[in-house]
């Protein structure tokens, strides 16, 4: 337990607000433990020591010997209600609080005295000698132990060991080995008797409470402080344990396995939220690397289509020839000369486009198509993408007619007599530029169906970033949710009033 910052008593005053906000939280047994603290006048010059044990371990004949009063004692359940006796210190009082036997199977028992503790700066567990190691009285030391009570261990009646059955000292060192198992430091190891006896540790034990009093209340009112920050605590975390473990719940279902602290949950978090952001990401550049392996072919289909030789010499040639056949100066022939040019200009024409038209074929579409095609096939779609796409890819075409080549030309130019050379770039720059669209259009219709497949190959991973996502919810809530509480907690430790959020 942290210990408090400052032991003025006034801050002691503060934990009256803090009783308030646990009212208000729901957790009134606190807030009215609280509150009864500060009803005990003496509390601030007074340290508590509560004496507990299974039935007629002797506790009252013990407490009554330690203050030299008088306690009602009895072989039966005698002491019925917490009884106080007190001794009087250098620094203020030693109180010692008789408590009634415990009947260790009797759950509603063992919260009562529980429930007395927070009274207590110390609790004696007293064991009479003849049941120290009986379960019923282990587990109640177990049940102390896990208070986080400072302890201390008296074995009461020592008066009936007898030395010839065992050795004393013997005895002792195993009384000590096991309380050392519950956390009990053997100098916090006690034997006791009202009887006399040689092994009676009566004077030391009672000088050992008086010691542990006047440090206590040495700096004054520490003690109460003390009791005052621990009531508050559980307080505190008796309002946030049941949420709390229910979070932890959560976070078992989602990842497997409920976190034991909350750095551990923290750092499970902070691994989950990274593999959350890795799977979004790896997601991203999955459709990052296919969006730029489809755009490289693209580039590629394209490139194909601009150094596809669709007018070698020949053909450029019979383009050009046909450009000179329409210019306004060019004549066939003497007689019927004008019969003569018209049919040599259609032969011309004519000429041109069946060379041009097989040229486009062959150099250009049948050889992209299949480039295509077989780029296509190779990435893979599913049969029913890829047939959709490798018939488009057959259907790629520039349908070259005479129409086709008479719109290209311009006959503003034919009086130059370099146009011919330019006209045969222009109509192969118009068959380039149609079948560019076609192929950008199938490049999307590519792209389209990549990222269908793309869309079905995320979907099977879906199950595993959901279950990224889930992780990271439950557990984000399970750390705001146990920050709350240490925040609560470490409010409650400095006397103030922790804040709602
Ligand atoms: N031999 C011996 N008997 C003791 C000693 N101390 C107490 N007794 C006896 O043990 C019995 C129980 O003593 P109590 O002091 O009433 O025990 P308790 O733990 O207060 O009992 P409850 O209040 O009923 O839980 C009585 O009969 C006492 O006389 C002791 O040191 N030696
Ligand atoms: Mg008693």
């Amino acid at each position: 337990m942290s210990s408090p910052t400052t032991s003025a008593p006034h801050v002691a005053h503060r934990f009256l607000d803090v009783a308030d906000w646990l009212e208000a939280k729901g957790a009134s047994r606190y807030a009215e433990r609280i509150r009864s603290i500060f009803a005990d006048s003496g509390a601030l010059t007074t340290y508590t020591a509560a004496f507990c044990g299974l039935f007629s371990a002797g506790k009252s004949s013990l407490v009554g010997a330690l203050s030299g009063t008088h306690l009602k004692t009895g072989a039966n359940p005698t002491t019925a209600e917490v009884e106080a006796v007190e001794i009087a210190t250098k620094r203020g009082t030693l109180r010692l609080l008789d408590t009634p036997g415990i009947d260790s199977t009797d759950d509603r028992h063992r919260e009562a005295t529980m429930n007395a503790l927070y009274q207590a700066d110390l609790v004696v567990v007293v064991t009479d000698y003849q049941h120290v190691e009986a379960d019923s009285n282990l587990e109640l030391l177990q049940m102390f132990a896990e208070s986080e009570k400072p302890l201390l261990f008296v074995v009461h009646q020592i008066d009936k060991h007898l030395e010839a059955e065992l050795s004393f000292d013997e005895f002792a060192a195993s009384v000590r080995d096991l309380a050392a198992d519950y956390g009990v430091d053997p100098s916090r190891v006690f034997f006791t008797s009202v009887r006399p006896s040689p092994y009676s540790q009566l004077d030391e034990l009672r000088a050992y409470l008086v010691q542990s009093a006047e440090s206590g209340l040495g700096t004054g009112g520490e003690p109460m402080l003390r009791r005052l920050i621990e009531v508050a605590r559980e307080g505190v975390s008796a309002c946030y344990e049941a949420e709390l473990a229910a979070r932890a719940q959560a976070v078992e279902i989602a990842c497997g396995r409920a976190p034991q602290t909350l750095d551990e949950a923290r750092e499970w978090l902070w691994d989950a939220k990274r593999r959350a952001e890795a799977l979004a990401q790896e997601a991203e550049e999955r459709r990052q690397d296919a969006k730029r392996r489809a755009e490289a072919l693209c580039d590629g289909w394209l490139r194909t289509v601009d150094l596809a030789q669709i007018a070698p010499y020949e053909t450029a040639e019979k383009g050009r020839r046909y450009i000179e056949s329409l210019r306004p100066d060019f004549k066939v022939g003497v007689f019927r000369a004008a019969k003569k040019t018209d049919a040599e200009r259609e032969a011309r024409l004519a000429a041109f486009v069946r060379d041009l038209a097989e040229k486009v074929e062959n150099f250009l579409t049948r050889p992209l198509s299949a480039e295509m095609a077989q780029q296509i096939r190779d990435l893979g779609l599913g049969a029913a993408a890829e047939q959709r796409l490798i018939e488009r890819c057959q259907g790629l075409r520039v349908h070259i007619d005479e129409a086709y080549v008479q719109a290209c030309v311009k006959p503003g130019s034919l009086v130059s007599t370099e146009y011919g050379h330019q006209f045969v770039r222009d109509v192969q720059d118009r068959v380039r530029r149609e079948m560019r669209a076609q192929v950008q259009t199938l490049a999307e219709e590519l792209w389209a169906s990549i990222e269908d497949k793309i869309r079905e190959e995320e979907a099977k991973r879906l199950a595993e970033r959901e279950a990224a996502d889930a992780r990271c919810r439950a557990l984000r809530s399970y750390v705001e949710y146990g920050e709350q509480y240490e925040n609560a907690l470490a409010s409650v430790t400095q006397g103030e009033v922790p804040r709602d959020e």
